[in-house]
């Protein structure tokens, strides 16, 4: 099992046992398609074009530590597979650099998801470059799609960035927010809110439960200022309270979240920003890729370094200075 005596799977091979249902296949394919070494792109990149083009719904899931996201995912992913429906669970975090990956630790909380035969657990990546991982993450969606699974259910930590890079890659994006003890709310920035397609209020139950409903009527006073998004039926977005303990409200939360997806397919809209999530993505390998290129160019490297410290010491202006590194050319 050395990686330098490992000729490296048959990309044909992979996808026959991956459709097959074979969860270790699946696992080594998700390694793959993480991998940076240029020879497991290549097979990531035929594996994936081996296998039959299929979509399913892609959930985004964010929410502030400790809010409930890994306990909500285990109830929710038990009820969708109870529905006969296979799920992955999927993780953007970019703390997994320091932590080596929480959702790992996490798996303890998903207990019953991870051995559940029609779901599928994968830890956080563990790349560095958070802008890297999201890249690798939403191929495994794809990749995961492709394999058969009806929901790819794709979580993330609330810290700017990973929201947004999530949002990019999924048809539903739900906030997930805890009781409060005041009326205020939670320093959830605007931005996030804005994002969301639906809201949910986790922890209603015992004595949370007053709480969580106050919660709930202060997020839905807030979410009414908003605009619904094209197409999107009135009092988008909605926002509920449950309980992953009780699992009151999470049957609902799933029903609210349905019909918008089907809201969204029967207008054009689910279609469109999948279209749209697509070109971006592409534009984004595109100029990632043309600075890696150009960064590996030693002369650039250096023309550039010289530049940055001629436009650091205030002799040229920025502008003035790129148009100079570019003069003969990229
Ligand atoms: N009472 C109650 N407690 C809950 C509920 N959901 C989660 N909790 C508790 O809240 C704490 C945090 O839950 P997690 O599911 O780990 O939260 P998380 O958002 O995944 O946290 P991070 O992974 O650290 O970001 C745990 O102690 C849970 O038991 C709920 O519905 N009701
Ligand atoms: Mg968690």
């Amino acid at each position: 099992m050395t990686a330098a005596a490992d000729p490296g799977p048959d990309p044909g091979a992979l996808a026959r046992r991956i459709l097959a249902g074979e969860r270790r296949a699946l696992a080594r394919a998700v390694t793959l398609v993480e991998s940076g070494r240029p020879d497991d792109r290549a097979t990531a990149e035929a594996l994936l074009a081996a296998l039959p083009s299929r979509t399913g719904l892609r959930i985004g899931l964010t929410g502030t530590p400790g809010v409930g996201k890994s306990t909500f995912i285990e109830a929710f992913g038990t009820l969708l597979t109870g529905e006969g429906l296979r799920v992955a669970v999927l993780a953007v975090d970019p703390s997994s650099a320091v932590s080596g990956g929480s959702i790992l630790g996490d798996k303890t909380r998903m207990e019953r998801l991870a051995r559940d035969p029609l779901a599928f657990v994968r830890p956080s990546p563990s790349q560095r470059e958070p802008g890297g991982v999201a890249r690798r993450t939403r191929e495994v969606a794809t990749l995961c799609e492709r394999a058969g699974f009806d929901v790819v259910l794709i979580e993330t930590v609330g810290v700017g960035q990973s929201e947004l890079a999530v949002a990019g890659m999924t048809d539903l994006f739900v906030l997930l927010v805890a009781p409060a003890g005041g009326d205020e709310l939670q320093g959830v920035k605007r931005g996030i809110m804005e994002m969301a397609d639906l809201l949910l209020v986790t922890k209603a139950d015992g004595d949370l439960k007053p709480a969580a409903q106050r919660t709930l009527a202060d997020y839905s006073g807030a979410l009414r200022l908003f605009r619904p998004r094209p197409g999107d039926p009135p009092g988008t977005p909605a926002a509920r309270a449950l309980s992953s303990v009780t699992g009151e409200g999470v049957a609902e939360a799933w029903a609210a979240m349905r019909a918008l997806a089907a809201a969204r397919r029967e207008n054009g809209t689910f279609a469109r920003r999948r279209e749209d999530q697509a070109r971006a993505a592409f534009e984004d390998e595109v100029r990632r890729t043309l600075l890696a290129r150009l960064s590996s160019d030693a002369g650039f490297s250096a023309r550039m370094s010289a530049f940055s410290e001629r436009v650091a010491a205030g002799e040229i202006d920025p502008g003035a200075a790129v148009d100079a590194l570019f003069a003969d050319g990229p």
